[in-house]
């Protein structure tokens, strides 16, 4: 993820390994100082310089079970950079820069079970219909997801946004959507890059798809019979490679609603990433789908998505290596994650306790000297400055 994303989070974990360097290298030369000189009352009690580390890539939501990955805040080009086709891809264009927060998104489609189980704890007043509105049960639903593990569909846009309500989530803004599919690769059609669709990378209208689709006037010429991707209806949901973010089925097996609407006339939402029963166009990465919000079809679905602003009860099962970081995710925004706190150290005390510090120095001023006074140049910069806060444009 850091190497498709140069200026994400990866960035700030280098520096926090530097500045954490920089507080190291900072005391190993007052050891050196102290070695021929005499600390002034100033000296004896510099400043400290931390950062908190960023939030981890992964987390287990606890209210609905899904994993989640982060999506690093970043600016990105949101559209149609290919200009073909030019009829479908029309409202893709022009390509314009967006920027964005972080945020958490489910790395899979929310799957029949835990919609199942969010209708069995919340009440909801789920009622299965296909897109005409006659109801087909969720008898229906299995015809095209016959398992829990299966995404979701027959779900409108209200279904959508209660699940997301209870989960203590919310549907992707369109924009977030787009910016998380890429997975870090800038201007390509589809979320693997450019190689055309060939059955290996994602769940789409194939030969399997055929079969089913020809009873339909519209769809009988309309699956790539080359193609055997496996599936002719709906695939348990991650069963093809997950994109640079982590994120699988972001090209196919369900369409996925977004929060925003597709028109200014406010008529249709917008649905994103195509499904089982789309062509290859519907799998292109800035693909726009206007949809009738109370519409339920038998490739819709969703995900959800989270901002960073969550509080600890929402998730379970950090990482190793975030185990004691869960206190600084509790509710603080994005932004009080990527600022510098002080505290006043006794130096001295620290000296006492890591006589080895002074060796290890010696080391430094033998081997690496001029290195060791560049850090620390750059190091009294920061400390310099009470209010210096990084921005995200600055790595
Ligand atoms: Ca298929
Ligand atoms: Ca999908």
């Amino acid at each position: 993820m850091g190497d498709l994303n140069p200026n994400g989070y990866n960035c700030r974990n280098r520096l926090g390994s530097m500045m954490r360097k920089f507080s190291w290298m900072l005391l190993a030369l007052l050891v050196l100082a102290g070695c021929g000189e005499e600390i002034t009352q100033e000296e004896e009690k510099p400043k400290m310089v931390e950062m908190e580390l960023p939030p981890p890539s992964k987390i287990t939501w606890e209210k609905d079970g899904s994993q989640m990955a982060l999506v690093p805040a970043d600016s990105f080009g949101m559209g149609d950079s290919k200009n073909e086709p030019e009829d479908s891809m029309k409202s893709s264009r022009p390509v314009h820069t967006v920027e964005l927060d972080g945020f958490y998104m489910d790395v899979n489609e929310v799957t029949v079970g835990q919609f199942k189980q969010f209708v069995n704890q919340s009440g909801y007043d789920y009622v299965p219909k296909d897109h005409q509105g006659n109801i087909v049960g969720w008898e229906g639903v299995a015809k095209y997801s016959p398992g829990d593990e299966y995404p979701m569909v027959y779900v409108n846009w209200n279904d959508a946004t209660a699940y997301a309500k209870w989960a203590g989530k919310r549907l992707p803004t369109e924009a977030e959507w787009e910016y998380a599919a890429r997975g870090g690769l800038a201007g390509r059609r589809y979320v693997w890059g450019g190689q055309e669709p060939d059955g290996s990378q994602c769940n789409y209208a194939d030969k399997n798809a055929h079969a089913f689709l020809k009873q339909f006037e519209w769809y009988k010429d309309w699956a790539d019979l080359g193609v055997n991707d496996g599936y002719a209806k709906c695939a348990p949901v991650g069963s093809f490679e997950a994109n640079g973010y982590g994120l699988y089925d972001m090209a196919g097996n369900v369409h996925e609603w977004c929060q925003d609407w597709y028109d200014s006339q406010q008529k249709y939402r917008v649905l994103r990433g195509g499904s089982w029963g789309n062509d290859t166009y519907g799998l292109q990465v800035a693909d726009r789908n206007p949809y009738n919000p109370n519409g339920k079809g038998n490739g819709v679905g969703f995900r959800c998505v989270s901002g960073l602003d969550f509080t600890t009860d929402s998730f379970t099962a950090l990482p190793d290596d975030y185990q004691d970081l869960e206190s600084n995710l509790t509710a603080e925004p994005v932004q009080d994650t990527e600022t510098f706190y002080r505290d006043e150290v006794d130096v001295m005390d620290i000296l006492a306790e890591q006589e080895e510090l002074a060796a290890a120095a010696e080391e430094y001023r033998q081997e690496e000297l001029s290195e060791l006074a560049s850090y620390v140049e750059e190091f009294a910069a920061y400390a310099n400055d009470d209010e210096y806060v990084i921005e995200e444009d600055e790595f």
